[in-house]
């Protein structure tokens, strides 16, 4: 037995370019930025993770300069000196000392999993039980904010194989231009792809009935967090009403709220992201909870670059069932890599590697060109 112990965690925040604009109804991208974390253990294994949100505070509670300044502070003094072998004991002390900071606690969950897989010379996805599958169906968002340029991008996707699964940004411009805009782009792509809808709780109530009922009209596959989490009833309501389903996003920030929303029937999908519940192991509990529940299940990014996405990516390996796929594209959204062999889409999916940890290891000079000075 290894008696390996935890000996430092390093927090890197990392700026990256976006291959364009990536428009949300509370935030636009011009670049992403990473939290890369790097645990170093006593037998010279290091595990890599990753924490990674969206525009800054735009998104969550956690930010990237949060979420260094805790692990810095208070999370990272606390697994040193523990045994790098026992995931559970590190995560029951991070859950004990510090409330939420699930983005944080996340990274950390896979830079242990990484480290150990790499020491027992097994992939994370098996340390999780073992993967069902190999690879996985990966969504693509349109988020330039143009229509047309829209529809170029997706025809670009189909072409390459890259893509048939399309999730549309939409909340932020008034209802009427905003369903025009989605129907449209169903038209151009016809059945030759899955068109879906992220509101980002943009709608209330209100807009969201009708706007529920014209894209179920017109063919849309799911409508992501039509209304604010905060509004409960009216998302049992509306999941009871809406032709197309309703699936839970910013709803989940804890898998107590899996278990709320599950038994509220407040949601029939829910979209499931390392981030917002803890990591890859966490998050398969809100999995079982939607089993359980006769909840489907959707792969959800927080946009993370390919450490956080293989980190997600090894947990939904060994999931049952995933019937919408996943969001799995962020390394795709940027134009550098920090990584030394970036991850492999073809063929509408990502090919998750089978080698020890996550399968991924660090490109040093990328990793300081763009670390925050
Ligand atoms: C979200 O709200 O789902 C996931 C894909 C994307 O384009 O934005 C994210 C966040
Ligand atoms: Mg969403």
């Amino acid at each position: 037995m290894s008696h390996a112990v935890i000996e430092q965690v390093e927090a890197v925040i990392v700026d990256l370019p976006t291959i364009r604009p990536h428009k949300l109804a509370m935030h636009t991208m011009q670049q992403q930025t990473l939290v890369i974390l790097r645990l170093r253990c006593s037998d010279g294994i290091e595990g890599i993770g990753e924490a990674t949100t969206i525009g800054g505070l735009a998104y969550g509670y956690e930010s990237p300069e949060s979420i260094k300044a805790n692990i810095d502070a208070h999370l990272a003094p606390a697994l040193v000196g523990m045994a790098a072998v026992n995931i559970n004991a590190a995560m029951l002390k991070l859950d004990k000392l510090a409330k939420g900071n699930t983005f944080a606690k996340s990274g950390l969950e896979s830079a242990l999993l990484d480290a150990h897989g790499k020491r027992l010379g097994l992939p994370v996805s098996e340390l999780l039980g073992g993967r069902v599958r190999d690879s996985l169906e990966v969504a693509w968002t349109l988020a330039s904010g143009d229509t047309a340029r829209d529809i170029a991008e997706a025809e670009q996707m189909l072409e390459l194989r890259r893509h048939r699964i399309f999730k549309l940004k939409i909340g932020a411009n008034p209802l009427e231009q905003d369903l025009k805009h989605v129907v449209a782009i169903k038209k151009a792509l016809g059945n030759y792809a899955s068109v879906r809808v992220d509101v980002n709780q943009y709608w209330d109530e209100s807009q969201a009935i009708r706007g529920c009922q014209v894209l179920g009209e017109h063919g849309i596959d799911l409508i992501e967090q039509p209304i604010s989490r905060a509004n409960r009833t009216g998302q049992v309501r509306l999941n009871r009403r809406s032709p197309a389903p309703i699936m839970a996003d910013e709803s989940i920030e804890s898998v107590e709220d899996a278990l709320s929303l599950a038994a509220d029937g407040a949601a029939s999908i829910f979209a499931l992201k390392i981030a917002k519940n803890g990591g890859p192991r966490a998050v398969l509990r809100t999995a079982q909870i939607a089993e359980a529940a006769g909840i489907a299940l959707y792969g959800g990014t927080m946009l993370e670059g390919s450490v956080g996405t293989l980190a997600s990516a090894h947990a939904f390996l060994t999931l049952r069932q995933l019937t919408w796929g996943t969001e799995l594209f962020g390394p795709l959204l940027l134009t550098e890599e920090i990584v030394r062999q970036a991850p492999v889409y073809r063929d509408f999916e990502l090919h998750v590697p089978n080698t020890p940890g996550l399968g991924l290891a660090l490109d040093e000079a990328q990793l300081s060109r763009f670390a925050r000075r």
